[in-house]
């Protein structure tokens, strides 16, 4: 069975002004539906063809790398819309709250630290706050990678996560990563997160 494009979750224009419309629209429409084409190209006529996108992704290392950056992309950008919303920004509550602050500090901590893994990103990848034995841990991945792949350096499961790709921000911050990862915060989708968390 193909992979499909999900559609967004909210209108293309509900991040505003955090998120540019425009934005939304090129990177929804053309660079995620560009991985899950590709993604279906590589995959088909192989046995690869009846995985499911998680199988891919977790082998990675073992796969094309067309799968892994395509595959990588699809569920990255898959997981991306879902972090993200108009209501969102604040702060956690409950275990996913209690749970930064034991590995962070303070709330404020682990922004920093998140904020510091994404602008120090060379290039294009991801910025992750993810669970690993149990624990709260922050990292960054290149490419489309993630971490749930078998070859990635900080192996978690993801609670949220912030595309550092140019595509992501460039017609509204152009060079400002930083302003950008800044109002990425006032998106955030707490409620997801932490069903992130809680199934981790
Ligand atoms: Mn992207």
């Amino acid at each position: 069975m193909a992979f499909t494009l999900p559609p967004l979750p909210y209108d293309y224009n509900a991040l505003e002004p955090n998120i540019d419309e425009q934005t939304m629209h090129i990177h929804h429409d053309k660079h995620h539906q560009g991985y899950v084409d590709n993604l279906n190209k590589a995959v088909a006529g192989t046995d690869n063809e009846n995985k499911t996108l998680e199988e891919l992704v977790k082998n990675a290392g073992s796969l094309s790398t067309a799968i892994r950056n395509n595959g990588g992309g699809h569920w990255n950008h898959s997981f991306f819309w879902e972090i993200l919303s108009p209501n969102g920004g604040g702060q956690p509550e409950g275990k996913l709250a209690d749970a930064i602050n034991e590995a962070f500090g303070s709330f404020d901590e682990m922004k920093e630290k998140f904020n510091a893994a994404g602008a120090g990103r060379f290039g294009s990848g991801w910025a992750w706050l993810g669970v690993a034995d149990g624990k709260l841990t922050i990292c960054s991945t290149p490419n489309q990678d993630n971490p749930l792949m078998d070859i990635a350096e900080c192996k978690c499961t993801p609670v949220l996560g912030c595309d550092v790709w140019e595509h992501a921000y460039y017609l509204k911050y152009q060079n400002r990563r930083a302003e950008y990862l800044k109002n990425f915060w006032n998106l955030v989708n707490w409620k997801k997160a932490s069903e992130n968390f809680e199934n981790a």
